[in-house]
């Protein structure tokens, strides 16, 4: 199974502020977590980070046949992408919806987002191990 993590604006800069939400591991850290979870788990993933909604629609756009599954975290696009959201409804890629922050307990502005509902689940406020966990999900789901 192939599966494509994304991940959208600033999170490039985890680990740098705010550890009261994100904690303290960088994207980098983040990546290798991720890879080693999809080593243990017989899964082959990739990586996508980028601060701008068009190429994050480029790369669902891409993943069209070759990837069997996405994990994204819109990051503040969450909260203001139709775009995106049209992009998983054009390519009908399954796809988990994961974020690091316990959104329930912060602004109302990020307590909506356009895609959940096209995604198969939301993980929310489970930090880093959000990701893998969306990973299992995708695995039982359509492995
Ligand atoms: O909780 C999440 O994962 C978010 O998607 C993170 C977004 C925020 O806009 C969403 O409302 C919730 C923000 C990402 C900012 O990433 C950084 C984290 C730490 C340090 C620097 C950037």
């Amino acid at each position: 199974m192939k599966i494509l993590v994304i991940n959208g604006p600033n999170l490039n800069l985890l680990g740098l502020r705010e550890p009261q939400y994100y904690g303290s591991e960088t994207y980098a850290d983040l990546c290798e977590k991720i890879h080693a979870h999809a080593q243990k788990t017989g899964v082959e993933v990739a990586f996508f980070q980028s601060n701008h909604e068009g190429a994050i629609v480029d790369e669902i756009q891409a993943a069209y046949r070759v990837y069997d599954a996405i994990v994204i975290n819109p990051a503040a696009y969450t909260h203001t992408s139709i775009a995106i959201l049209d992009a998983f409804k054009s390519v009908k890629i399954p796809a988990v919806e994961v974020h690091i922050s316990d959104l329930s307990k912060r602004e109302s502005f990020r307590q909506f987002s356009y895609l959940r509902d096209y995604c198969l689940a939301v993980i929310i406020g489970h930090g880093t191990d959000g990701y893998c966990e969306a990973m299992d999900l995708l695995r039982e789901r359509l492995g």
